[in-house]
């Protein structure tokens, strides 16, 4: 028979996922794998990973890693890829990392137009610890930090980075996408991997933003998580490319 499917060489055959059930974090690690695989960068590239449910990536990953200190993985990245400028360097992150206590690594990073890439998960809530209030928590979720929901006069606005970069002269690339449908999974393959040539062709910062669900701390099942994710959260989000230089 033809063999038609294969789990990617990006993954560790003798792991299986500890992500919550409807996680999509599972899905974008699948997806990260195999287009390095497809790119035969396996060999070459650096994971670095931020602390939180996006940092047990390494639990599952067959390549080089290493796990930043909570928000700093674009200054790691950015040493790591100035000391080794040939290495496919990339950041895995989510919205507590990289938006809020990492907030200025990010920037700075973006705007000094470094040549490396993130992959941004936002699932609009710390996911590890609990389901405190992150800098992308909508108005009116909940969270453990803001148990009647997100205030806009108590705890400011969702932040949305693409757009924020989007102010900087430097970054190249910043496209925001789900992976809510097999369509937008697609989509989100093909994201990552022009943002990994990008930084192959030294075009300088590339960012995909993944707008996700954390069933778990969001109190919602499966199904309705996603209901969620596409009736609320990618209203605040609009899927699109925000910038592209190419
Ligand atoms: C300096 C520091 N501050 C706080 C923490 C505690 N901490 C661990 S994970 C996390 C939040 C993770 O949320 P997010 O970045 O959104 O990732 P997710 O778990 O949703 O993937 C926090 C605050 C820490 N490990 N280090
Ligand atoms: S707590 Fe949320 S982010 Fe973490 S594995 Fe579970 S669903 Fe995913």
């Amino acid at each position: 028979m033809e063999k038609i499917y294969a789990r990617t060489k990006g993954l560790r055959p003798d792991v299986v996922s500890g992500f919550c059930p409807g996680c999509m974090h599972s899905t974008v690690i699948k997806l990260i794998g195999e287009v390095l695989e497809e790119m035969n960068q396996m060999d070459n590239a650096v994971a670095v990973l931020g602390i939180g449910c996006c940092g047990l990536h390494m639990e599952y990953m067959s390549y080089d890693n290493v796990t930043a200190p909570h928000g700093r993985a674009c200054a790691v990245a950015t040493g790591i890829k100035r000391a080794n400028s040939k290495s496919l360097v990339y950041t895995y992150q989510g919205d507590g990392d990289f938006a809020s206590i990492g907030l200025g690594e990010s920037v700075s990073a973006a705007n000094r137009g470094e040549n490396i890439t993130v992959i941004f998960i936002n699932n609009g809530i710390y996911g590890m610890t609990g389901g405190q209030m992150a800098p992308t928590t909508l108005l009116g979720m909940k969270a453990s930090t803001a148990p009647k929901g997100r205030i806009a006069e108590e705890h400011g606005y969702p932040m949305h980075m693409c757009e924020i970069l989007n102010q900087l002269t430097a970054p190249y690339y910043l496209e925001r996408t789900s992976c809510n449908t097999p369509q937008n999974v697609l989509k989100t393959r093909k994201a990552i991997k022009k943002a990994f040539q990008n930084q192959l062709d030294g075009k300088g910062f590339s960012m995909v933003e993944i707008v996700t669900s954390c069933p778990t701390n969001w109190g919602l099942d499966t199904m309705k998580s996603l209901d969620y994710l596409n009736e609320k959260m990618l209203t605040e989000y609009p899927l699109g490319v925000i910038r592209d230089n190419g």
